[in-house]
């Protein structure tokens, strides 16, 4: 059985960036949704609890027909945002320092730069979807719940939700806002521990 990950800090811990309200809805109500149809499909094809999640979600065309856009939807939304809680802190914000710093700054010019880039790509989502770095410092989109290991590459350094859920009520309909506040709570920390495990 598949279990909502404990948030690694409070609710409010955000601070204004993101609301309690906000992370609340998003991690006890959405999150959970996510993980209770992911369960609830994989309890129909129950030869899937032998393999990880990564596995399942990087090779969905080898799956039963029957489960395979459940466990895209809402086992990528489970494996997504498990991540999600782990990319943001109340001691976040700042810059990545060491060999991360150097490969961003070698890729985009400098942190500035890096920054502008996948903001872009954040804001040009369409509709539903997520913007990643990747381990070679390309910054990517999926839409809806779509993560890049469905697409044969790498799990992620860095990912960001702009699905409207995970703003509307602090920001409206602006995301631009929303992308802009959401640097200031990046866990830096646990993009450099991904990074170095690479
Ligand atoms: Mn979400």
């Amino acid at each position: 059985m598949y279990t909502v990950p404990e948030l690694p800090y409070g609710y409010d811990q955000l601070g204004d960036y993101i609301s309690g309200t906000i992370m609340q809805l998003h991690h006890d109500k959405h999150h959970q949704a996510y993980v209770d149809k992911l369960n609830a499909a994989i309890d129909t094809a129950p030869a899937l609890r032998e393999r990880s999640l990564e596995t399942l979600l990087a090779d969905i065309s080898s799956l039963p027909e029957s489960v395979q856009s459940a466990i895209r939807n809402h086992g990528g939304g489970h494996y997504n945002h498990s991540l999600f809680w782990q990319w943001m802190s109340p001691d976040g914000g700042g810059e990545p320092t060491g060999e991360l710093a150097q490969k961003i700054n070698e890729r985009y010019g400098n942190f500035q730069g890096f920054v502008d880039e996948f903001t872009t790509k954040s804001l040009g989502v369409f509709g539903s979807g997520w913007a990643w770095l990747q381990p070679d410092m390309e910054i990517i989109t999926t839409a809806n719940q779509d993560t890049p290991i469905m697409q044969g590459l790498e799990v992620p350094l860095l990912g960001l939700d702009v699905w409207e859920h995970a703003y509307y009520l602090d920001y409206k309909n602006k995301r631009d806002d929303y992308v802009k506040a959401w640097w200031n709570v990046v866990n830096w920390d646990t993009v450099q521990q991904r990074f170095d495990a690479k």
